[in-house]
């Protein structure tokens, strides 16, 4: 008998297949499977799912012999850990694998917005050019870094920074040991000593709205933030005021509140550069996640921890 599971998002095709070779697998975004789903209740022991969607209380509650959770992510803000350990559950995610290309990602984005990239695109798709003025950039090179929450991406946002010529600092929950980057010490101090923040710090209830009003002041009209963490970590509303009224100069957003559904200020936001949580979503990358899920998967069915097991 294949071990049962419940797959709450799509995956690649590659590792659907794999999955469906392994396991019998419950697919909860197809409507069609919903009473299956409700009588296949007690036989589900795993479930994969991805780091934006994470899952409910109230689903593994509905799963009395689950054991495993895989998420296709590093993000866990979707899941109470703390719940799915007092129920046994191991939740595992794709540490590692990822790192480089979110880092290249806010890369791209704090280069698109220095460098009017998005701006130059439409300039010259409108026939623009040669009739109306297009203006100067900013250099990276010399510029101030400042990282909120220097995890992994966020070393190696730090690291690439470096390569353009900035300086970095951070700030951090908890004490760094492994870097001679300055310490800055509170959010607030950080943003001030910022031409460029970036965010990558982990969504939890503490961090919640943790970039506000004052932190955005603090940036000020020339400083731009970029968000590659989580939406839920700024303030959306003084964000959008920050922008609109010239309180900062620019943002560079992959992650959003309500996403998909976004807050339609945005689209019309000055000084921005928009993505759909693209951080993660490279060819190789989406490969060595999905590699990852599954092994964590056959680890908890063959006896074993998941290797990235985090609670
Ligand atoms: C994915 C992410 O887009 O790792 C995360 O937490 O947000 C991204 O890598 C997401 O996990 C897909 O659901």
């Amino acid at each position: 008998m294949k071990p049962e599971i419940l797959l709450i998002e799509p995956i690649m095709k590659p590792f659907d297949e794999r999955l469906e070779a392994d396991y019998t697998v419950h697919r909860l975004y197809e409507p069609s499977e919903a009473a299956a789903i409700e009588a296949a209740l007690p036989n589900i022991r795993g479930v994969v799912t991805g780091g934006g969607t994470g899952i409910t209380n109230e689903w593994i509650d509905k799963l009395p012999n689950l054991g495993v959770v895989s998420v296709n992510g590093v993000g866990t803000d979707r899941i109470d850990l703390a719940h799915a350990r007092s129920r046994n559950v191991d939740v595992a995610i794709t540490a590692g694998v990822l790192t480089d290309d979110v880092a290249d990602l806010g890369i791209s984005l704090m280069l698109a917005l220095l460098r009017h990239i998005a701006k130059g695109d439409a300039y010259v798709r409108d026939g623009r050019w040669g009739n109306d003025p297009f203006p100067l950039a900013t250099s990276p090179k010399g510029k101030k870094l400042g990282i909120l929450g220097l995890g992994q991406i966020g070393k190696a946002f730090g690291r690439r920074a470096e390569a353009f010529g900035m300086s970095v600092r951070y700030w951090n929950r908890s004490p760094v040991k492994d870097t001679n980057w300055i310490s800055c010490p509170t959010p607030v101090a950080l943003a001030e000593d910022s031409d460029v923040l970036c965010v990558i710090i982990a969504a939890t209830a503490e961090t919640k709205n943790i970039v506000d009003a004052e932190m955005l002041k603090a940036l000020g009209p020339k400083g731009v933030i970029i968000n590659i963490a989580r939406g839920t970590v700024i303030d959306e509303d003084a964000l959008l005021s920050a922008l609109n009224d010239g309180t900062i100069g620019g943002a560079g957003l992959d992650v959003f509140v309500g996403e998909p559904n976004i807050r339609k200020e945005f689209f019309t936001a000055p000084n921005t550069v928009l993505m759909p949580h693209q951080g993660s979503a490279t060819l190789e990358t989406r490969m060595a996640m999905g590699e990852l899920v599954l092994s964590n998967l056959a680890a908890h069915f063959a006896g074993q921890k998941p290797p990235t097991t985090v609670n």
